[in-house]
């Protein structure tokens, strides 16, 4: 059975004055139910890990560098997140496919060196509108499952996050049974790869418009063990709403 965990991606949101948002966050669930996570950008990691230390919200970073040093101008290495205070990574979300032009093989080496660093890496996949509309989804997804998972991965600490492409930030989602359908083909993917065992503690999010009016549903479709949230996880209200959902 798959860990729960509410997972907020803040992206490129947030000044020193979110902080408060997240501390608020950690009040309301001294003792929560399932694992909630914040990822806010670089500049906020280590003063958010440090207002949240003590508390039961993780924080993580956005991405991390294949290398662990080196001259990579702007660059953060998993071993930096872990020294700001980080338990978990996202990598390869598309906004950082597209934006970046991030391959499947790259968000592959990232994974490598977050889980060598002890991070929990949440690696993202997700096909386009024209991906869907031609068929191809299902397709698309083990093709990135394969290619941005490498053989040795810590299935403790893994989770997978599916986010189609045209559900993020516009308010659109897929219909459960569409959910469903990924899920479930993403938990048989990975148990073919890895065995059911091993497969079946991985936490599967679902991202892609998530707000606290439709996250009972979601976390009601199968093979759904929780959600990658963007907008909604700005504002501590609106994330607990979604975090009880989970519970
Ligand atoms: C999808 C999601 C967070 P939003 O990117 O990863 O963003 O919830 O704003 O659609």
């Amino acid at each position: 059975m798959a860990r729960k965990l509410a997972a907020g991606n803040w992206k490129m949101n947030g000044l020193k004055a979110s902080l408060s948002e997240a501390t608020a966050l950690a009040e309301m669930f001294p003792a929560p139910k399932v694992d909630i996570l914040l990822c806010p950008p670089a500049t906020l990691v280590a003063a958010m890990a440090a207002a949240l230390d003590g508390t039961k919200v993780d924080v993580g970073g956005q991405d991390c560098h294949p290398r662990s040093s080196g001259a990579h101008t702007g660059d953060i290495s998993a071993e930096m997140l872990v020294d700001a205070g980080c338990d978990y990574v996202i990598l390869g979300h598309s906004e950082r496919r597209a934006d970046h032009g991030e391959s499947n093989a790259l968000i592959a080496q990232k994974t490598i060196a977050a889980t060598m660093a002890g991070l929990a890496p949440v690696v993202c996949v997700g096909e386009t509108l024209d991906e869907r509309e031609s068929g191809k989804t299902l397709e698309v997804i083990r093709h990135q499952l394969s290619a941005s998972l490498p053989d040795a991965v810590d299935f403790d600490k893994l989770v997978i996050a599916y986010e189609p492409v045209w559900a993020i930030g516009t308010g659109k989602i897929p219909t459960l049974a569409q959910i469903a359908e990924v899920h479930d083909d993403m938990r048989e993917t990975l148990s073919a790869r890895y065995g059911d065992d091993e497969a079946g503690k991985i936490p599967l999010l679902y991202g892609g418009s998530v707000k606290p009016g439709n996250a009972p549903e979601i976390f009601a479709t199968s093979n759904v063990d929780g959600a990658l949230v963007g907008g909604a996880s700005l504002k501590a209200a609106d994330f607990a709403g979604i975090v009880k959902a989970l519970e």
